[in-house]
């Protein structure tokens, strides 16, 4: 991580600024194990952070009221006065940073000039959650650098904001949840409605998780995001309408569900069709891990594939095929696309010692059909941001 990230972040500050940084910041990735799209619908989500990361070098300018934060992988930089008011840009990597200033600044919180430069291992647009991690690395280190007294979970839904507001995604917590709350070895259950959250043991008895990137490249502004969430909102309006009694979304049953069927219309049914069937995989698979039924764990990530892929209609030819040809492989327990869909990375639970034989057959294959270059990532499951505090090694 030393030579691949963090040196090369803090010799670019050192051009940039003719300085030392002050602080050094890892903002992780996420992966999802189960639980796609029901982070905004009351579900339950199983997401865990990765040694993927940002990287962050910071240092306060307090003779100046401008921030300047270079983006040393694209080539770009962008200053602000932090005293005059934020607005959305054209750069659109910026306005995560700015979606988050935007929201605290207050009177209270008193800002000066920054110098930071960053720089990330976490593929872009593969169903990772850069943005998460860029957005909720900066308001770690604002509330780091100012004293603001911002809890995690504050840190997490400011993030989330921050994309509603500033980027156009309407996306849910999960990303951020993750990306503040990983924890080494752990596997998050996370409640999307109370935020309440528990941590399990991510023993996979000799199988792992390994990610194939379809190199289809996706951004949720114009994937199809915002409209799946839309089509998930009218279908909840019709449930509420004919029982409004129920307190929680994922109290629905499909029973009720398809009372209403004709008045919700084919496509909202399928949406909420498929996230209440969710839900409820979400809590077996908690339940299969913690029981070491890592065999049902990965019928159900299989499941949720089709789930995804026909009922919520958010995968791709690419994608489709990955899974496919995976689970048709020996030692591969189950398969899915993960994140928000449309491109990025399927997720497998492949047994350790098969896992190279099937990264050989699937790669030939996936080259073979779509000229694309599989990437594969072996993920560990790490912390959420810290402040790196080793001596650096330059
Ligand atoms: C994206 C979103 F940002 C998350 O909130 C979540 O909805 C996910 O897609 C799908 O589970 O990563």
């Amino acid at each position: 991580m030393h030579e691949q990230l963090i040196n090369p972040t803090i010799n670019k500050f050192k051009t940039e600024f003719k300085s030392e940084p002050e602080h050094i910041f890892l903002s992780p990735g996420r992966i999802n194990i189960i639980g796609e799209h029901v982070d905004y619908s009351d579900g339950f989500v199983l997401p865990a952070a990765i040694d993927k990361y940002i990287c962050f070098a910071v240092r306060k300018a307090p003779q100046t009221n401008l921030c300047t934060i270079v983006a040393k992988d694209l080539g770009e930089d962008y200053t602000f006065d932090v005293t005059m008011e934020i607005k959305p840009v054209q750069q659109m990597w910026m306005n995560y940073i700015l979606g988050v200033f935007s929201q605290l600044q207050k009177p209270e919180n008193k800002f000066c000039g920054m110098e930071i430069v960053f720089s990330s291992t976490i593929p872009m647009g593969a169903g990772l959650s850069s943005s998460a991690a860029l957005e909720c690395g900066f308001a770690y280190i604002l509330n780091e650098l100012f004293d603001l007294q911002i809890s995690k979970k504050d840190i997490a839904v400011i993030g989330q904001k921050s994309e509603h507001s500033f980027v156009g995604v309407q996306c849910g917590i999960m990303d951020q949840f993750a990306s503040v709350f990983g924890k080494e070895d752990k596997v998050i259950m996370l409640d999307c409605n109370s935020l309440e959250h528990q941590y399990f043991d991510a023993d996979l008895k000799g199988y792992s998780l390994l990610l194939f990137d379809s190199c289809v490249k996706h951004t949720h502004l114009t994937s199809g995001y915002n409209e799946r969430r839309k089509d998930v909102e009218n279908g909840k309006k019709v449930l509420w309408k004919n029982f409004p009694e129920t307190e929680k979304f994922r109290d629905f049953t499909l029973a009720m569900l398809d009372m209403v069927k004709e008045e919700m219309g084919s496509i909202s049914y399928k949406r909420c069709l498929y996230l209440l069937k969710e839900i409820y995989r979400v809590e077996m698979a908690a339940k299969a891990i913690s029981e070491g039924d890592i065999e049902y764990l990965g019928t159900l990530l299989t499941e949720t594939h089709a789930g995804l892929s026909t009922e919520f209609e958010v995968s791709c030819n690419e994608l489709d095929f990955l899974v496919e040809n995976a689970l048709l492989q020996k030692g591969v327990l189950g398969a899915r696309i993960m994140g928000g869909g449309f491109g990025g990375c399927s997720i497998n639970l492949i047994q350790e010692n098969k896992a190279e034989e099937v990264i050989r057959i699937i790669s030939e294959k996936y080259l073979e059909n779509f000229n694309i270059q599989m990437k594969v990532y072996h993920v560990k499951i790490s912390d959420g941001i810290k402040e790196y505090t080793n001596e650096y090694i330059i």
